[in-house]
Order: C-alpha cells, then structure tokens, then sequence
C-alpha cells in the first residue's frame, strides 16, 4: 500500500480560457493567466492499495457515484498507465471552500489529485509534468501547480500544453474579493458554454487574437507590479469572454441581476477614487480585484445588498504542497 496527500489552491484567471482546440486533450485556444488565492484549497488523499476490489471516490465524506467520477476515474488509469502502477485507488478529497460558496473546485480539485496520484504511484513528476496531467482533468488546474501569477501555454500537443509560473511570489499589493451572489450550479458547464462559443461565436477568432495582446500586455503590468494596470486588463478581458456567451447560437450568460448590481458598484467605487476592477467565470459570481487596504472600504458599501459570509476577501496563494 502506498498513498499521498497534497494540497492545491484555487485559481482565478485575469487571462481567461474559453474554448479548447483539442477536448481530448484539453488543449486551449490560448493561452490565459491567473492569480492562485490563498483562502480556497482542496486537500486529497491517494491510497493505491492491492487489497481493494475497485477503485474508490470520496468528495467532502460522501461517496461519489461513477458517473460523477468519469474524470477522476481517467486521471487515475493514466497515472496508473505512466506509473506501472496495478493496485486500485482509494482517493478521499476535501474541499476547503467557504461553505456554500458556489465556488468552482475543479482547479485545486484536479490540481490536488494529479500531485497525490502521481506521488502515491511513485512517480517523481517534475512541475511541468504534474501541470500537465493536472490539466487532463481539467484545464484550469493546469496553473494551480503555482503560487501567484501562473501562466498556462497552450502549446500544440500533450507534452507542449503546461502551466509556467509567472510570479510565484507576489510581494505587492493586490488581492480579489469575492462577491457569492448565490451558490446554485450553473445551468450550463464551462466546458459545453465554451465549446459552444467557439463553434457558434461569429468573434471568436478576434477574441482570440485580443486575449494574446492582453496576454502580453498584463505580463508587463505585472512584472512591473502596476496595480491599476492589471486590474484594467482583466476586466476587459473577462468581459471579451463574457461577450462570447452572449453571441453564441443559442445565446446564453453567467450574468444574473445580482453581478450587474456588483458590477455597478464596483464602477461607483472607482469614480469615487477606489481603484477596484471586477472579473467573472463560468458562473454568477463576481470577483473585485483590489488592494487588500481597499477592501474594507468597498465590502462597507457591498454590505448594503450582501451578508458578511457572501463577501470573502483572497490573498495571493501558494502552489502544491505535499501534507505527508
Ligand atoms: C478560466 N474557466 O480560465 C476559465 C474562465 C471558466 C471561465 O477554466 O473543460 O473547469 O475542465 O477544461 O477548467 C473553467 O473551466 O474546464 C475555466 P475544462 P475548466 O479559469
């Protein structure tokens, strides 16, 4: 019997991934860029254990059914597949979510699950590589192999498709608020919303090409540590992503009445001196970036529409870490 435990952060993008040239695979159509937080980990255990019949899934103390585990199962045989590895898999993941968040988990979630897997199998996987069958699970648990800025590239095949770190260490002022507008599932997945953007959007090939400019041009806000910079990048682009749902055919949104009142107060905010910056994701709700000494100011004004526990302030986090 062999097991490993590892823990992962979540990972907002400022760069956004929308649409997969490969869904096998899950390689991207570009390449996108995120911020790891620090409040929102998934922390999973691995047993390869010769004495169990099947393999076993665990997710916050239920068992997962098989049809809710295809991805996990897949991960699994491939680790098995790399590593030589023939026992079954016991593997028990916790999410430390704030309670009904709403949050998506599948970033930390795989994240965790390809450092635990691969460790318990014996594998020895360099942080490329472990980015690299993070993102078999799921794209955006590609970068949370890193702490702070992590850029995923999104190469052209399996072994060129991997997160790189950006700026593991962010000893500058810059922080994301999350406004829980509700914690219902959404309608429609990430991945079904973004495959059908890119067959259906008549601007995908221009989101494309902008997504590569902001791409450049926040790795330059970043690298010289300009706050403002970088909150305005990712809000046009999360907002070009945005506009793909809506010009798909069927249309659809993750904007419910609820994101546009935050995002009108975030723009209030702003006019009266605050500078603060909202981004969006598969799902309702909003995420401010800001500086952690502003926050105080814009959660008093949210405070008005949102109770305390809907309102929770991240710091830049850090990458894999291994509990055993
Ligand atoms: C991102 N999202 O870059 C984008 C922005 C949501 C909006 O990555 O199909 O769960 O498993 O690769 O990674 C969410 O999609 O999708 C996501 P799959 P994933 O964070």
């Amino acid at each position: 019997m062999t097991q490993a435990t590892a823990r992962a952060h979540t990972n907002i993008a400022l760069i956004k991934y929308w649409g997969k040239q490969d869904e096998q695979l899950k390689l991207p159509q570009n390449n996108s860029l995120s911020l790891t937080l620090d409040h929102f980990y998934t922390d999973t255990t691995v047993i390869f254990d010769s004495s169990i019949a099947t393999d076993d899934f665990q997710l916050d103390g239920q068992k997962l059914a098989p049809q809710n585990a295809i991805k996990i199962q897949q991960l699994i045989d491939h680790v098995r597949q790399l590593s030589g590895q023939t026992a079954h898999a016991q593997v028990i993941s916790t999410n430390h979510v704030p309670t009904s968040a709403g949050l998506a988990s599948s970033a930390s979630g795989f994240a965790a699950l390809a450092a635990a897997a691969s460790k318990a199998a014996g594998l020895d996987l360099t942080q490329r590589d472990l980015s690299r069958l993070a993102r078999r699970g799921s794209g955006s648990a590609s970068r949370s192999i890193f702490g702070g800025f992590a850029e995923w590239q999104k190469g052209d095949s399996d072994e060129t498709s991997y997160a790189v770190p950006i700026q593991e260490t962010v000893d500058w002022e810059i922080a994301m608020l999350t406004v829980v507008v509700t914690a219902k599932e959404k309608k429609i997945s990430s991945s079904v919303g973004m495959k059908r953007s890119v067959l259906t959007s008549p601007y995908y090939s221009a989101w494309v090409a902008n997504a590569t400019q902001d791409l450049t041009q926040i790795k330059q806000a970043i690298a010289s540590q300009n706050f403002e910079q970088v909150g305005q990048i990712s809000e046009r682009n999360a907002m070009r992503m945005h506009a793909l749902t809506l010009s798909s055919d069927p249309s659809f949104t993750y904007f419910n009445a609820d994101s546009l009142k935050v995002m009108q107060a975030v723009n209030q905010l702003r006019d009266a001196g605050i500078p603060c910056y909202y981004t969006m994701d598969a799902g309702p709700n909003v995420k401010i970036i800001c500086r952690p000494t502003d926050a105080p100011k814009i959660t008093a004004v949210l405070s008005a529409d949102f109770a305390p526990d809907q309102l929770i302030l991240a710091q830049p986090g850090p990458g894999i870490s291994y509990l055993d």
